[in-house]
């Protein structure tokens, strides 16, 4: 550290080169990604609650409030009962994490096992190591959802839950949760859905009038569910989700803080921003349904503009897009991601699929995927 401050502008200046190097959304180029511009109403709230630490919630009533309106909205949204809760977390991980934990914890067995579809996110590779759990992975079918015949030939007596994708992370594809729910039910697991991604989609795609199947707290056998307002809720990062049918699964994963104002935290962190909360209320009040709607209608379309182009290319599209993700393969699927780097575009190229991932998220427009076309077009002649 430098023995003597500088000046804020002097600061600001370096921070604005440092910024200048990275990439920012609006320009186009990042197909890679989950994340996207946030919401400007969103920004600010941030901006406000900078101080905020729900840590220690006492010292935060205000933060608290927006948290639970946060939490309310997620919970209306997706058909929870009046006994559920929620949390907002730093994101997927955590998430999810947090719902593992609460199962293991409620199961306690000495051999735990978690079942979670072959094309579940990687955190739960982590979460299975930190807690200690045995990851045992279901097949897919030819759709690349979950086979729910192949869960529960992995369930046994050592099986704590089961996992199902709405949205998978490589895909979107969206699993049969109806299916998993049953198989949930009649094992007495509880299913935890990953809805990171399409919790903030699938239900406006079907106030948008597109076939949606049941997948969330509508489903009985369905006790927790991850939905991450920093990904579709376009507010800024760090804000996950986690969300219990029954608030008493939240006294499994309790830790007492004995001098802190509140007696006990429920989330892996301790210092917590109350900013995340203060802004995914911010996007959520400012949006409405109609904002969520119009945002995911114009992703969609976005999508089969994408997908039908590249299928006049003659590209392989590896599957029907349920929702805003679309994944194809060439020749060289690899290569093609590379080379698509060197012109400044950041694709994903997915090495179990040997497949090329683009999410196309509310900062691309028409105009941008017209000009990543081209580039393609001219990489594939070359
Ligand atoms: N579950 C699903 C289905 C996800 O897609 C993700 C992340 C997670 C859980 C974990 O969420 P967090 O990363 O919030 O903890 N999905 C993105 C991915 O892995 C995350 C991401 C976002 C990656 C932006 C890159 C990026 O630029 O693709």
């Amino acid at each position: 550290m430098r023995a003597k401050g500088l000046g804020k502008s002097e600061v600001l200046a370096k921070l604005r080169q440092a910024k200048a190097k990275d990439v920012c959304y609006r320009k186009g180029k990042i197909f890679s990604s989950m994340c996207t511009t946030p919401n400007s109403t969103a920004k600010r709230a941030r901006e406000l609650f900078v101080e905020s630490n729900l840590g220690d919630p006492g010292l935060f009533a205000g933060s608290l409030q927006l948290e639970k309106e946060a939490v309310s909205s997620l919970l209306e949204l997706l058909h929870a009962p009046a006994t559920a809760a929620g949390i907002i977390v730093s994101g997927g991980t955590e998430a999810n994490l947090l719902a593992i934990y609460a199962a293991r914890n409620a199961a306690k067995l000495a051999e735990p096992e978690l079942v979670v579809p072959w094309s579940a996110h990687f955190s739960f590779d982590k979460i299975c190591d930190i807690l200690r759990v045995k990851l045992v992975k279901a097949d897919l079918n030819d759709k690349y959802t979950v086979d729910p015949k192949s869960v529960e030939a992995c369930i046994n007596k050592n099986t704590i839950a089961i996992v199902g994708n709405v949205g998978s992370a490589e895909l979107g594809a969206v699993d049969n949760i109806g299916a998993l729910s049953k198989i949930a039910e009649s094992h007495g697991l509880p299913l935890h859905v990953d809805a990171a991604f399409g919790g903030l989609v699938l239900p406006f795609l079907r106030e948008l009038g597109y076939e949606v199947d049941d997948f969330d707290f509508s489903l009985n056998g369905v006790q927790s569910i991850t939905v991450d307002p920093h990904k579709m809720g376009q507010v800024p990062v760090p804000a996950g989700g986690i969300l219990f049918r029954n608030s008493d699964a939240t006294s499994c994963i309790r830790t007492g803080t004995p001098y802190l104002t509140e007696p006990f935290q429920c989330t892996f962190v301790g210092t917590r921003p109350g900013a995340s909360a203060a802004a995914a209320w911010a996007a959520f009040e400012s949006m409405g349904r109609e904002g969520f709607k119009r945002t995911v209608k114009r992703c969609i379309d976005l999508t089969a503009f994408l997908k039908d182009r590249l299928e006049k290319s003659n590209f392989e599209i590896i599957a029907k897009p349920t929702m805003n993700i679309v994944a194809f393969r060439t020749t060289n699927s690899k290569l093609l991601v590379d080379q698509l780097r060197k012109r400044g575009y950041f694709v994903s190229y997915v090495p179990r699929l040997d497949a090329v991932r683009i999410v196309l998220m509310p900062h691309l427009t028409k105009r941008h995927l017209i000009n990543f076309v081209q580039v393609l077009g001219e990489l594939a002649k070359a």
